[in-house]
């Protein structure tokens, strides 16, 4: 093992052999490992109060999971796995936030997690080979190794809108939702966005608020989740089969145990297509997207028979027509984009307190003190919902200030989109690992898969470097650009780039536009990753 120091303070240094960034499901898992399987001296750095990530921060009305509570949760452990009871087919948020703070106290983390601090510079030192970190409570601690599980979508965004603070009204971003809730009886709302966030929290809101405007920039596919309880039969049968589940998971494109069609849309007539897509449309959730027809997101005309499908349901849905045209997306292909799954959310525009405005013909202009301006109306609110996503994939990463060999800033580095090996290292960061780093599947995955797979791959190399009286890794320069071409390579192979998605950048103004996910499939990402560890961490040079 590296370094198996007893934790140690040197100077007011505390050292440690692993540092830990983030305790959401990522966190969580890799501080287990490193604690428990490892045995290496380790602590976990979480801003928050409390343990879960993206399901501590976003507590906004209508959160849950879109994937299925089965197969969203880990599988390291077969005890946790049997004894844990989900209560319906997609979660809520606080039932997910439950099960993780359940998983804390059961493999009993919390004593190694330094809560409400968040770490605000990490520089790496060529001298010993470590890194050093300071935190915004004045800690400094010397790592050997850096781990960060900060998240893919952790970094809120809350677009510059003039006026934004002088508005008097209450203002919230979904990712920072209040702990105590927020009573919207009574009170004007508008909310802006229509993501998968946005299109969870309408109908919620407007469930309660007097009125609900929604400010709606690119509409969006959403397929209903058909949520219900998962009722004992069917949960005693996922229980009984969980290695084949998760089996499944593993070895397929998106991390879902769903069966992947091998079949065209253009080989169907269009009663075929229609019939399987209404199918699949009564089902619920991802199974629309993912086992419908194998070419949705290579083949622009396949693509288009699922898109006019959800077009056509939005029409059949939503009674005024204005509306449902306002709705229906054409500007994007389906799938390019995160799909959202919601529970009706198109019917929430059928009731008379909603209201849908299109900030694409007119923009918002600004914030007032008492609502919103856009180019051609002025709208009263009582209170805003920011809705507006996250600086996916890089922001939180490149927040912490991180410099590698010779002081590299990686926001320097990454100026022109982030490069990685596998998304898992960066040349010029040694002993840096970036568990679901851009380079990888990560969102494009059912996370916990995602997840568990980067633990357990950067916790092998760890045990390999100590076993090996190695103290330092770093990815090269040639495999690292191999594999960001292969990146560019499988996206430009399908219809991803032709949306001005978060997966591209295009959600923040400035930043600059690339596919960051690894799009070449969960299981063929797997089989590579093994390959470079059984041809002796190929691509990575070790040193002393
Ligand atoms: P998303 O998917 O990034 O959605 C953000 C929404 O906010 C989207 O509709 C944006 O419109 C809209 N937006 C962002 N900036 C503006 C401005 N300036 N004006 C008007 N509208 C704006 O974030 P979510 O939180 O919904 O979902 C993030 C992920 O979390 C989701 O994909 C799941 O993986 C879980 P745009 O589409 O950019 O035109």
């Amino acid at each position: 093992m590296p370094n198996s120091s007893a934790v140690a303070e040197l100077g007011g240094v505390r050292t440690l052999d692993v540092a830990i960034v983030g305790a959401g499901f990522s966190g969580l898992y890799m501080l287990q490992r490193v604690r428990d399987v490892l045995h290496l001296e380790t602590q976990v750095f979480e801003a928050g109060d409390g343990v879960g990530g993206t399901w501590y921060w976003n507590r906004y009305p209508g959160a849950r999971c879109d994937s299925e509570s089965y197969y969203y949760s880990y599988s390291f452990s077969r005890e946790l796995e049997q004894e844990w009871n989900w209560s319906s087919r997609y979660p809520e948020q606080p039932e997910i936030l439950g099960y993780l703070n359940h998983v804390a106290d059961r493999f009993d983390l919390r004593r190694s997690i330094r809560f409400e601090t968040r770490v605000t510079s990490a520089t790496f030192d060529e001298a010993s080979n470590r890194w050093n970190l300071t935190t915004d409570t004045g800690e400094r601690i010397s790592a050997q190794f850096l781990v960060s599980a900060v998240g893919c979508l952790s970094s809120s965004n809350t677009p510059d809108f003039p006026g934004i603070d002088s508005f008097e009204g209450e203002c919230y971003h979904t990712g920072a939702w209040p702990h105590e809730g927020v009573d919207f009886t009574g009170k004007r709302v508008g909310l802006i966005g229509t993501g998968s966030t946005g299109i969870q929290a309408t109908p919620v809101i407007a469930a309660q608020a007097q009125h609900l405007t929604v400010f709606q920039r690119t509409p969006n596919y959403s397929i209903p989740a058909r949520n219900e309880p998962l009722s004992a039969e069917l949960a005693a049968e996922i229980k009984a089969n969980y290695d084949e589940i998760r089996q499944k998971c593993r070895d397929s494109d998106f991390g879902f145990p769903y069966v992947p069609s091998e079949r065209l849309a253009g080989d169907a007539t269009p009663e075929e297509q229609r019939r399987v897509y209404e199918e699949l449309w009564q089902l619920g959730g991802f199974r629309f997207f993912m086992s419908s027809f194998s070419d949705l997101l290579t083949d622009e005309a396949a693509n288009d028979t699922a898109a006019e499908f959800v077009r056509a349901k939005i029409r059949e849905i939503v009674k005024d027509p204005a509306t449902a045209e306002l709705l229906a997306p054409t500007d994007h292909p389906y799938g390019t984009k995160r799909p959202p799954i919601d529970t009706s959310y198109y019917e929430s525009y059928n009731r008379d307190n909603v209201t849908l405005i299109d900030v694409r013909k007119a923009a918002i202009v600004e914030i007032t003190a008492g609502g919103l301006r856009t180019e051609d109306a002025e709208y009263a609110l009582d209170t805003i919902v920011y809705a507006t996503g996250f600086d996916a994939m890089t922001g939180a990463l490149l927040k912490m200030n991180i410099r590698g060999v010779d002081g590299m800033r990686l926001a320097d580095k990454w100026a022109d989109g982030p490069r990685s090996l596998l998304g898992l290292q960066v040349v010029g960061f040694p002993n840096l690992f970036t568990i679901t780093g851009p380079g990888s599947p990560s969102v494009l995955v059912n996370m916990p898969v995602a997840i568990e797979q980067h633990v357990e791959w950067i916790c092998d190399c760890i045990e390999y470097l100590g076993r090996n009286g190695l103290s330092r890794i770093e990815a090269t320069e040639a495999a690292q650009n191999a594999w960001v071409q292969h990146v560019f390579d499988e996206a430009d192979e399908t219809l991803f780039p032709l949306a001005n998605s978060w997966y591209m950048g295009a959600n923040i103004p400035g930043k600059t536009r690339v596919f960051m996910p690894y799009v070449g499939g969960m299981g063929q990402y797997r089989d590579r990753c093994a390959e470079v560890v059984a041809n002796g961490y190929e691509g990575f040079a070790m040193q002393n």
